[in-house]
Parts: C-alpha cells; structure tokens; sequence
C-alpha cells in the first residue's frame, strides 16, 4: 500500500505538535509545518515521486533532512522520530492543542503545574477555576477555554440546507431513474427542513432491493461505500457527506417515512399516544396487539403517513412541525397551523444591486424578480458605514431614487419599492438622515458592526433605532452566520416585544447562511404578534431562489400566510409597512 499524502502530512503536523509541547525550537517545529504543506499540496503522490528517483528537496520548504524523513515515512511507512516523541508526550496533550487558543507553550505549562493529561482534565481544572491562578494564564482565558472544549463537544460536521440540497435533488433524480423505484423520499432533517443536516436518509420502495442498491453505490460521486446490503445501504460521497438508502415493503413505507423523518422527540411522543391506545407502533407500522383468541398481532396502518396519524388519532402534522415543540397536542387538538407555502410569496423586500456590493444591475435584478412572479421587488442597497465597498451616502441614495423611478415606467407588472440596508449605528442612530429616509418607501436595518456590545446595549441600540420613523424591518436579527459566527448578544423576546409596540416588521433573512431569524425566533414572534418579512438578501439574480429556504424555516416556526407581510398584495403591504 502506497503511504497517501495526507498520512506523511498528517505524522509531519503530528511532530510539530508534539515538539511543540515539549517546547523545542521554533524554527524546527515551523519547518515541520510548512513542509506538510508542501506535500498536502502535491499534484501527485510524493511516494511516486521517491519511486521515480525525484529529489524532494528541491521542493519548496523541504530540505534535505527533511526530505530524507519523508523518503523514510514513504519507504517503510514509519517515523522513528514520532515514535521517540510518542513515548515522551502523554496523547491526550495532543487533543487538548485542539481547542480553540490552546497552544504548545500552554498545555506545556499546564501539564506541569496541573499535571492535565486530556480533555477531561482540562474540564476539571478549568471547572475548578485553577487555571486562572496560573501564571500568564487569568479568569477570560479560562472561560474562553471552556468554551473551546464546549464548541469542540458539539461540533460534527453538519451541512447547511442548502448545500445538501445541491446534493439531494441529483441524487434522487438519478435514484428514480431506476424503473423498478415506486416511491422515493428524502427523510430525516433534511425533510423537516433543519438549517443544517448531518447525513442524508433515502427512503425507496422496489420490486429488487439489489438492483437499487448496485445503481446507488455506483453513483459517481461515492467516494466510498461504507456497508451494502438488500435493504440498507450507507455510503460516503466525495464531500464526506454520508447518505443512508433503505429499501422498504409497500406496507411499511408510511410508517418508515414517519420513523425515518423525526425527530427522535417527535417519534418517541407518538409511539407514547400509540401506546395508551394499546397499539405498537414502529417503521413496519402500527399492530394491534394479540388479544383474546387472536395469537398475532394484526397491521393496521403502515402504507401512508396520512394513515398512520389517523390510527393514533393525530392530523397529519407536517414534516417541518415534527420536533415535539408541542405539535402533537396541537394535531389531537385539531388545532396544528396551516403553514405558510413558497407560493403564498408576493414579493422579495432585501435585494442589492451592483450600485453597492451587489453583482447584477438593477434592471437585472427587477426581471429576475418579475420572472418569478412578484408583485412587487424591493431594492436596498447598503448604506456608507458598512465596511462594503461603494455603501451609499445621500446624494448616491438619490441617484438609486431616480434610477428606480426611471425604470419604473419601462416595467409593467412589477411595482419597484424603493428602500435601503442601512446601519444602525453604535447610538442607536441610522447611518442616513431623516431628510433622505422619507423619499424611500421603506427601510431595512441591520446591525453590521459592534457585535461585541453586551446583551443590554446591543438590545437598547436596536430599540432606539426602532423608535425612528422610517425604520420599516429589522434585518437578520441575531447576526448569525451559520457554522461560522454566533449570534451577537441580543435580548431577542425584548426585541420582538419592541418591534410589536412600534409597528415595526422583523425578518427572517433566507440567505442559507444565515436563516436568521430561527424558528424559535419565528414561532415566538408569531406568539407576540409580530409580523415576519422573509427576504432573500439577494447580491445575483439566482439568489432569489434562496426564498424556499426562508419560507422552510418559517415553516419550522410554526408560521402561516398571515404572518409573514410579503404574502400580502402592494396595497396591503404597503398599510404594513406604514407605520
Ligand atoms: P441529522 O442527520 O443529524 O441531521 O438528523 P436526523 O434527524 O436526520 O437523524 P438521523 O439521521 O440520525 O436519523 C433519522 C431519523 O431516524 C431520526 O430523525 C429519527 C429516527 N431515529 C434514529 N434513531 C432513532 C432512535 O434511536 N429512536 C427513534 N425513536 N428514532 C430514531
Ligand atoms: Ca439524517
Ligand atoms: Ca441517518
Ligand atoms: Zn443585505
């Protein structure tokens, strides 16, 4: 077996670590480092090129000495030096380098003083507050190290919606191609529309389990196939995404998909009404359980999910609903919302142009949105103090103005609302003055800077801003970027409850990183009777599509087609957006 790239990489990182903690010299550990760059980097196989007699050292950052190691790890696939350093170095001190802002010189001086071996010392220790008695080491660092150990524990790698759906809708569509396929469903999170999903369940029915399962392994981007079976199969794609398929009999499917879908919390809610009603219920179906002179249980719904809920006397309660945030008592009660759909949506109000950072024109822009049908499109570029480039001051906003309303009298169909994204600023201020704001039909604020403001000013910034006249919607609420960035500290129940006395509308960004604000954010604005915008956040034409994110999210909040303002026709909107 050759010896991969990544694996010399990954010893060379491994010794730069290791000497790291033992604190040796800098320029050696760097050296380690830059040369598993090197090879990482690689067009080719550096076990080919030893074969081949190339001399590695003559690449950039490998030395000779160098060089002759990864000869050595190429050859017989050791690396003597690693192992003298893994006799030296307790392993979990390599674990602990992980954590955010943990360095070799830090677990070095810890494992002295603390004798903190792994994780789970650095836990205690820092629980037991002493590491900030440490020399050099205080009391933020050791709450930022709990946090590290914190984001490190529930960090798997999940994808974005909108990633797996790029995954997804191919998937299937090549699946189904198989003529023996009857039904095929997308299950788990990705069905109940989560903002990120951690691996994709594929539900089929078909005559020959086997036949599915050849033409799925042989998709084109498997990269490896974990396991092969009739009927279930689970593999890794290219991205390292992983998709389950599962071949199901006709009479279970309905049951399957209700299992397959979730949640965990859901699924176990039900199985407890079913339960009291004496009946079984799993992914093969509900049973009558054996009774009197009948010896065997008895199937009496599994085929449709429609079915299954009416056994256990529960509506059909939407996918996106299923996580046990009270939709089963909703469904037995009859009282489950008729939630929002993609088409109730009459217009986009958060679309940027090339004006400022966005990358097609306004007319673009426009018939991109009358292509799919909008009422009304309303465009917002940035305002100055966002840090992109070209934000608008007051004289550029008024050429946006007559842009718009030169536009206007070419487009029929389409009503242009003029707007603007523009700062709130640190005071509570907005980055335009009252003179320019009222010549727009509406505005969308968002915070953009200070993120880091504590949870009292943040909020008091935000609800000063509020009390302006012209504030219309209050954009991506919490700052979020997900997988990226946490929300900024923000008291958003006061928020909402804000918005609701001032009239003030709130959004639900669509973009897929963002998809802020949550479905709790949703179903708790809903709760307070605030009305939601979903927008897109559009910078290309394309973006607009985003919008099916958004209205999944509001879904998952519980919402309908009265509370969100853009299902609504221009007049009503406009009421709205009026304050
Ligand atoms: P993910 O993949 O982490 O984004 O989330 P899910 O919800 O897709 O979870 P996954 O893929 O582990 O399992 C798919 C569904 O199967 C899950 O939503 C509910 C069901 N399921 C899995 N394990 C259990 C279990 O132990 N008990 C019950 N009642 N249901 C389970
Ligand atoms: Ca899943
Ligand atoms: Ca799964
Ligand atoms: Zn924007």
């Amino acid at each position: 077996m050759p010896v991969h790239n990544s694996e010399i990489a990954d010893k060379l990182n491994e010794t730069a670590d290791l000497l790291e903690i033992k604190g040796e010299n800098q320029f050696r550990i760097r050296a380690y480092r830059g040369a598993a760059r090197t090879i990482e980097s690689l067009s080719q196989d550096a076990a080919q090129m030893t074969e081949a007699g190339k001399d590695l050292s003559e690449l950039p950052g490998i030395g000779r000495d160098l060089a002759g190691k990864i000869k050595k790890i190429v050859s017989t696939g050791t690396f003597p030096l690693l192992d003298r350093l893994h006799k030296q170095v307790p392993a979990g001190l390599r674990d602990i380098m992980k954590v955010s802002g943990m360095g070799g010189k830090r677990v070095k001086k810890m494992f002295e003083a603390l004798k903190v071996k792994n994780i789970d010392d650095l836990k205690t220790a820092a629980r037991r507050h002493e590491i900030r008695e440490l020399e050099g080491f205080g009391e933020k660092i050791e709450q930022s190290i709990i946090e590290g150990i914190e984001r490190m524990e529930t960090a798997k790698p999940r994808m974005p919606i909108a990633v797996v759906d790029e995954i997804a809708r191919p998937l299937l569509e090549y699946l189904s191609r198989e003529k023996k396929v009857k039904n095929i469903d997308a299950a788990g999170s990705y069905r109940r529309r989560t903002e990120t999903v951690g691996d994709l369940d594929i539900l089929v029915t078909c005559k020959q389990g086997s036949q599915i399962m050849d033409r799925f392994t042989k998709y084109e981007n498997v990269e490896k196939v974990v396991s092969q079976g009739n009927t279930k199969s689970t593999v890794l794609l290219r991205s390292g995404f992983q998709v389950d398929l599962r071949v199901l009999p006709q009479v279970s499917y309905g049951s399957a998909l209700v299992y397959f879908t979730g949640s965990k919390a859901h699924n176990v809610a039900i199985r407890r009404i079913a339960l009291k009603k004496k009946l079984k219920m799993n992914e093969y179906g509900v049973f009558k359980l054996p009774s009197g002179r009948r010896k065997k249980e008895r199937r009496i719904a599994g085929k449709s999910e429609k079915q299954v809920y009416q056994t256990i006397d529960l509506s059909y309660i939407p996918p996106e609903l299923r996580e046990n945030r009270g939709e089963v008592e909703a469904a037995k009660k009859r009282k489950l919302p008729k939630l929002i759909e993609l088409d109730d949506i009459r217009g986009d109000l958060h679309v940027h142009t090339a004006r400022t950072d966005g990358k097609y024109s306004l007319k673009d822009m426009v018939e991109a949105a009358q292509r799919r049908g909008y009422e009304y499109v309303g465009v917002t570029d940035h305002s100055k103090k966002v840090r992109v480039a070209h934000g608008m001051d007051k004289k550029r906003l008024r050429e946006e103005i007559r842009a718009i309303d030169k536009l206007q009298k070419k487009v029929k169909g389409i009503t242009i609302l003029k707007g603007i994204e523009v700062d709130i600023l640190e005071d509570g201020s907005l980055d335009l003055p009252q003179s320019v704001l009222k010549d727009l039909d509406f505005t969308v604020c968002s915070v953009h800077s200070k993120f880091k403001l504590s949870r009292k000013k943040q909020t008091g910034r935000v609800l000063k801003a509020m009390d302006n006249a012209h504030f219309s919607i209050f954009a991506h609420p919490t700052g979020r970027r997900i997988n990226e960035r946490e929300p900024y500290e923000i008291d958003i129940e006061e928020i909402l409850r804000g918005a609701r006395e001032r009239n003030v509308l709130v959004e639900l960004n669509a973009h897929p990183h963002r998809l802020d604000l949550n479905d709790r954010g949703c179903k708790t604005a809903k709760e307070l009777g605030v009305k939601i915008v979903i927008s897109t956040d559009a910078h290309a034409a394309g973006d607009l599509d985003s919008m099916r994110f958004g209205v999944g999210q509001a879904r998952r909040g519980w919402l309908e087609k009265k509370d969100v303002a853009n299902t609504r026709n221009l007049k009503q909107l406009r009421r709205l957006l009026k304050r």
